[in-house]
């Protein structure tokens, strides 16, 4: 047996990559070609296993996520960071795997969807900034799709990858392998992945207490051919993380499980103006369990299980109809979102406590969205985009409608939302530079928790949150210009956008309520400012030099204020970065600076800190080996070279971040 479980563990993974589509040169995560307008693509594909220019190939999702320029994660604790995008949180976003719907189980947002996958599900994420997100749900801030890895139906026979990365803080390991088999009639992927980490230390050997995971993900993809164009697929994913630590929480975590199944059918060249129509049905199934049992002085104990099962299907068509590039996406959901706490008074006499934090609550959700690109002179293209949803939101559960009775009586246990958002972009491509202008206006509904959460405690701030039924439909209006000059050697791009908010969601104080949790500062209900504004701008060049060197350099500045006037929560400090980068033949490396200024424009009124300047070095280096049809590929590195000791706006509760960090990732591919 433990034999058996060596071979499995060694028979792991390869999910080398890079991310960026540059084909010459190291790219770094400085790179200016990274950000080519507001789409972004990550590749995580070990397909990608040559070009060898992701500094950790063995990265979390969410540490390959977190070097998108257009994404900062929350960090909560070392796991399941949440996704921020344009400074606007995930209930902002829309978040989707493959473009399927799928939505965390945990009230206290432990547990965003980004957590239940691993690279070794992924080919890529594609990012997509406000409106232009829209595709797959009803989102303000931005999309972000990521793609599951499949083969294509090409006669490439079998590959094995097997991969295993060690990290000296925290002692985390990775260890990952894939069996891939693909001919023209059919494939099969199949890959799986183990990580797990003890307590990371912060700058200066500070041990962050409640800092471990370990984790567990399968999966397996299959598909056959129908027809010459007409293919069958399915994916099924297992993914299981155990004893997560949330430092920055009161909580842990002892299950979050989710499984992902699909079965879609994918038509190319339907028709002369069809080039592809793709179809799924899907569902997925999670359940997180939080954890208080490992944690000194607790004043109550509680239990708090949380469920999210959603299913779902879009149908896609991509057609060309003379100049015009068409895409029409007609997807719904139907999701369950159900969690609990019961309360264990330390006097037996008393009664338990129990409370539906989430009271059962089902959305039907459908919408159409539509996109249409064209081009309207030799260097100018414009492309339109619109998406119209319509919302059913009831809450299934008796006891936890009268619990909300409480504060809204006339409450009806049903309700529904339609759904606009709408963009326009136009884009001129010179020679050497390109300059594109957009505009959106679009909505989102309230979440579960902001519109049906009942006693949700919040660390960040010490309320507890109560949702409110009658949020109206959050808006965003936005405009948005960016330019990008290419020279070869140097490259330099700026961006800037606005949004203008209306009905911006955020807790507020109700004095006169007494919170649920001990030692809480008191109750915010979820309401609406009448609006709140968020900038975002940035500068970015590169300049390769004496053919194998590159120097790059990015700068960010952001603001964000409600209609009084006060700053948001969770605004960026204006960051900045630089690196200089080498490669020759199979060799290459980088040294990198990260840095952000003090957080001085803090949200005081939001229960915010404020948090320091910092500057921190990365170096990595990296080689490949070919012996045949074998590929060895060797990755090494220090994160926070000297060690220091920092928090950013995005870390909850302050809790440092990772101090010194030697890392070395080995991937082997024989085909
Ligand atoms: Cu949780």
């Amino acid at each position: 047996m433990k034999k058996l479980i060596f071979c499995l563990s060694l028979f792991c993974v390869s999910t080398a990559g890079l991310y960026g589509q540059e084909e010459e040169g190291y790219q770094s995560l400085l790179d200016t070609s990274r950000v080519v307008n507001l789409d972004e693509v990550i590749i995580i594909s070990r397909e990608e296993l040559n070009h060898q220019k992701q500094e950790k190939p063995l990265s979390s999702v969410d540490e390959y996520l977190e070097k998108s320029q257009r994404i900062t994660m929350i960090k909560r604790g070392n796991y399941a960071w949440e996704p921020a995008m344009n400074n606007m949180n995930s209930d902002r976003l829309s978040v989707t795997i493959d473009g399927m719907q799928i939505f965390g189980a945990c009230t206290d947002k432990m547990d965003p969807v980004t957590s239940y996958v691993d690279v070794s599900n992924l080919s890529e994420v594609r990012i997509k900034s406000g409106q232009q997100g829209a595709e797959h749900g009803s989102a303000v801030g931005g999309g972000i799709d990521l793609k599951l890895q499949k083969s294509d139906f090409e006669s490439d026979g079998w590959d094995v990858g097997l991969d295993t990365g060690f990290e000296s803080n925290g002692e985390a390991k990775v260890f990952s392998g894939e069996f891939n088999y693909s001919e023209e009639k059919y494939f099969v992927n199949t890959d799986v992945i183990y990580r797990k980490s003890g307590n990371y230390y912060a700058g200066g050997d500070t041990e962050v207490l409640f800092s471990q995971y370990e984790k567990f993900n399968i999966s397996a993809t299959g598909g056959f051919r129908t027809s010459d164009k007409g293919a069958v697929i399915g994916s099924l994913i297992y993914d299981r993380a155990n004893d997560v630590g949330y430092p920055a929480l009161p909580m842990d975590v002892s299950l979050a499980r989710a499984v992902i199944g699909s079965v879609a059918y994918d038509h190319k060249e339907l028709t002369d103006d069809i080039s592809r129509w793709e179809s799924k049905l899907y569902f997925n199934s999670i359940k997180h369990v939080m954890d208080d049992t490992n944690r000194p002085d607790v004043p109550i104990h509680m239990d708090m299980p949380g469920w999210s099962d959603t299913y779902g299907f879009y149908s896609k068509m991509n057609m060309q109809k003379k100049e015009h590039q068409l895409l029409v996406n007609l997807n719904g959901y139907y999701n369950k979102s159900l969690a609990e706490m019961t309360m264990y008074p330390e006097n037996p006499d008393e009664n338990l406590m129990f409370m539906l934090t989430w009271p059962d609550v089902r959305t039907l959700h459908t919408g159409v969205y539509a996109e249409d690109s064209f081009s309207v002179s030799e260097k100018g293209t414009l492309r339109f985009s619109s998406r119209l949803a319509y919302q059913h939101e009831k809450i299934a559960d008796e006891f936890g409608l009268n619990s909300l009775k409480i504060f809204y009586p006339d409450m009806e246990d049903n309700q529904n939302r339609f759904l606009v958002n709408l963009s326009a972009e136009y884009r001129i491509q010179n020679e050497r530079s390109s300059w594109i202008f957009s505009g959106g206006y679009g909505q989102r509904a309230p979440s579960v928790s902001e519109a049906y959460g009942f006693f949700l405690y919040n660390s960040y701030d010490n309320f507890d949150y109560i949702g409110n039924p009658y949020l109206k439909n959050e808006k965003s209006a936005e405009i948005n210009a960016s330019f990008n000059y290419d020279l070869n050697k140097f490259k330099i791009g700026a961006e800037a956008s606005y949004f203008y908010m209306p009905d911006y969601i955020i807790g507020e104080i109700v004095p006169d309520v007494s919170p649920m949790t001990i030692g809480a500062d008191g109750v915010k209900i979820y309401t609406a400012l009448n609006y709140a504004s968020i900038v975002n701008a940035g500068i970015r060049f590169s300049y390769r030099f004496l053919e194998s060197f590159t120097l790059a350099a990015n700068a960010g500045y952001n603001l964000g204020q409600d209609d009084s006037g006060n700053n948001l929560p969770l605004i960026s400090p204006i960051q900045y970065g630089s690196s200089i980068s080498y490669k020759k033949g199979m060799f290459n490396a980088a040294f990198e600076m990260l840095g952000a200024t003090e957080q001085t424009n803090f949200a005081e009124e939001y229960g915010e800190s404020p948090t320091d300047a910092y500057t921190i070095f990365n170096l990595n280096a990296g080689s490949r080996f070919y012996f045949g049809s074998q590929k060895l590929l060797v990755k090494a590195g220090v994160e926070n070279l000297f060690d220091v000791f920092y928090s950013t706006y995005a870390d909850w509760a302050g809790i440092p971040r990772k101090g010194r960090n030697i890392f070395l990732n080995i991937s082997y591919v024989i085909k």
